[in-house]
């Protein structure tokens, strides 16, 4: 490469930052949600498209009134909708990667969070999940897909599946998701959680949040990560819910809408949980590299909602 050539590659590289820079204030404020509907303008009949789709899923009086709670208070609490036998295929894939554990930390590509341990990184072929993987399989369930979907009047695009071993950080200062915050992934994020672990109390780490309308005083805040002193002081301490439930218990929260922390983890506890992200499309921030890779039968549906 001559020096020319790297002198524009890096002023290219300044503009893509910059742009990314400006989307970020963008989307952590109001005007997002100007940008979210232009962006939604220019694609009408992609958009006309996924609604048809959406209307296509089966619909249950619960999933009705379970979307209407999702968009009222910002969550939901779903372990009686979703279907046990694919929660239970989760369990025992994570449980057998838990049996694993030593062996996959040591081939952990990422490990910026201390208290956070990724066991999933031998499922990828070049960053993406097989679809009939069962991390895939629940977050593509109908009842999941139509309660989100119902909520965002739209049919949601799966973004990402986690599997996530928060585990005791004795003497370290709180981080990252331990401290308080919001998803702005985009303008609307919905994470579908399973527990899979028992999490009977607050030695447990659990998922702790602040429903959609106390958290409503955090809209419009650069301010990304928060102590406990910082946010009580505008919501005081009894708005939080800490999500205390039972193994294989099942969630969906609006995280871009309700603060949230958790993984806050006592010595000898830990805590292993499933995640699957949700965004609607189309994405306030570029689309990032493919995250599934189709295998097997897919319906038109789940192509889209995995935009294959
Ligand atoms: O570990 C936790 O409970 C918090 C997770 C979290 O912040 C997130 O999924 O956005």
């Amino acid at each position: 490469m001559t020096a020319i050539d790297a002198g524009a590659k890096n002023a290219k590289r300044a503009k893509i930052s910059q742009f990314r820079r400006l989307l970020w204030h963008v989307n952590r404020t109001d005007l997002g949600w100007v940008l979210k509907a232009a962006l939604t303008g220019l694609q009408l009949p992609a958009r006309a498209k996924r609604v048809a789709l959406l209307k296509q899923l089966p619909t249950k009086p619960e999933w009705t009134e379970a979307s209407r709670k999702l968009d009222q208070d910002g969550y939901v609490d779903v372990s009686d909708i979703v279907n046990r036998g694919l929660a239970e295929a989760v369990a025992s894939f994570a449980e057998n990667k838990v049996s694993r554990l030593n062996e996959l930390v040591g081939q952990q590509k990422e490990r910026h969070k201390s208290f956070w341990v990724s066991l999933l990184d031998e499922d990828l072929v070049n960053g993406a999940f097989a679809t009939d993987h069962p991390f895939v399989r629940y977050a593509l369930q109908p009842a999941a897909l139509r309660i989100i979907g119902d909520f965002m009047h739209d049919l949601p695009q799966l973004s990402d599946v986690v599997l996530t071993l928060s585990q005791p950080t004795p003497n370290q200062a709180l981080s990252f998701s331990q401290l308080w915050h919001l998803d702005h992934d985009d303008k609307r994020v919905c994470k579908l959680f399973i527990y899979l672990t028992d999490v009977q109390n607050t030695a447990d780490g659990p998922f702790t949040f602040i429903p959609a309308g106390p958290s409503k005083a955090f809209r419009n805040s650069l301010k990304s990560h928060m102590n406990d002193a910082t946010v009580f002081a505008k919501t005081g301490p009894d708005v939080v819910k800490e999500m205390i439930a039972p193994r294989l218990s099942s969630f969906i929260v609006n995280t871009a809408r309700c603060l949230h922390m958790g993984s806050r983890i006592q010595s000898d506890h830990s805590r292993l949980l499933y995640t699957a992200t949700y965004i609607q499309q189309p994405r306030i921030y570029p689309e990032p590299p493919a995250r599934f890779r189709a295998v097997g039968n897919l319906s038109d549906l789940e192509r889209a909602v995995m935009r294959l």
